[in-house]
């Protein structure tokens, strides 16, 4: 009977199907060490000296493994020194992977907790300005590690959590609980140009900024990074730095008219104009649903 089954085996090949893959890997009592080349000992060692001279570190990173082999030397310096991970290449990582309770597991549990010490479970607090998606992401988190629906109202406008929650359980192992928070603006924003760019991104309501001059910064921010794909999607003959036309452009492909009536000597005619509000709305809804193109706007 064995016999058949090695035989079996042998029949099947590497390339068998998924029920046969391996469930450890062997990895043959190779020795990291001899990973590590000699040239990078002395990297390190001017690294470390350079460090001394540096005001901030933009670490970058695989976005595909956002927890292994970042290097515990340069954590010295992260405390005192503003630290900004890039996560790279998050075209290749798969976005069904979720590396935030490993992370966050390893970082509660290295790190004092004082008076919270003897609670097994950790408690989380989820903040940042509105709109960016931090009550998707405590629902994401629910449904992958607990395969639980939805606990926090999402919404693609600024302000849909209006308070702090009572905390949310998404993971059983460790136990972990996310509190959703209302999204806060800075009390002062540091410049005209960082609200524009918040409100295109929904952090800010459209009507206190304004749809006329936040398309027309789009517009602005398009050019100025060559993200040129408006121009066929609003059937330009070529890229243009005049929000008027692209506008006008936007309101016929989308047929965004309104009937206006005027007074005329013979009386009222009803008249069919092009609506650059309702336009300009289109051509921001656009941006933020990513038909215009990928951008990074800072
Ligand atoms: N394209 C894209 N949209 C996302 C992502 N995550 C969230 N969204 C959308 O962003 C919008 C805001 O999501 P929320 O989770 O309500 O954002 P929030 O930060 O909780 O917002 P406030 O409660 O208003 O502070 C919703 O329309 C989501 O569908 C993402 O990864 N990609
Ligand atoms: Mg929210």
């Amino acid at each position: 009977m064995r016999r058949w089954a090695a035989a079996l085996r042998a029949a099947a090949g590497p390339a068998a199907g998924p029920g046969s893959c391996r469930s450890r890997f062997d990895f043959g009592g190779r020795d990291v060490a001899s990973w590590f080349p000699g040239h990078m000992a002395k990297g390190l060692r001017q690294m470390r000296g350079a460090l001394r001279r540096a005001d901030c570190l933009i670490e970058v990173h695989d976005a595909r493994i956002p927890l292994s082999g970042r290097n515990p030397m340069l954590q010295e310096a992260l405390g005192i020194r503003p630290h900004i991970l890039v996560l790279n290449k998050m075209d290749l990582a798969d976005p069904h992977q979720q590396p935030i309770v490993p992370l966050v597991a390893k970082l509660v549990s290295n790190s004092p907790r004082y008076q919270r010490a003897e609670n097994v479970e950790y408690c989380i607090m989820v903040i940042g300005v509105p709109n960016m998606g931090k009550s998707s992401l405590i629902n994401s988190l629910r449904r992958l590690h607990l395969k639980k629906g939805k606990a926090t109202a999402v919404g693609g406008e600024p302000g849909i959590t209006k308070a702090v929650l009572t905390r949310i359980q998404v993971c059983e192992k460790p136990l972990i609980y996310l509190v959703d928070t209302p999204g806060v603006l800075p009390p002062k924003l540091e410049d005209v140009e960082t609200g524009m760019k918040l409100a295109l991104c929904g952090a800010i309501r459209d009507h206190l900024v304004g749809e006329d001059i936040m398309a027309d910064y789009l517009l602005y921010t398009l050019n100025k990074h060559q993200q040129f794909r408006y121009v066929q999607r609003y059937g330009l003959a070529e890229a243009c730095d005049d929000i008027e036309r692209v506008l006008k452009h936007v309101a016929l492909t989308l047929g965004k008219t309104r009937k206006v009536k005027v007074l005329t000597g013979t009386g009222n005619v009803n008249v069919t104009m092009l609506d650059y509000s309702a336009a300009a709305y289109e051509f921001i809804r656009a941006f933020r649903a990513g038909h215009l193109g990928r951008v990074t706007l800072d």
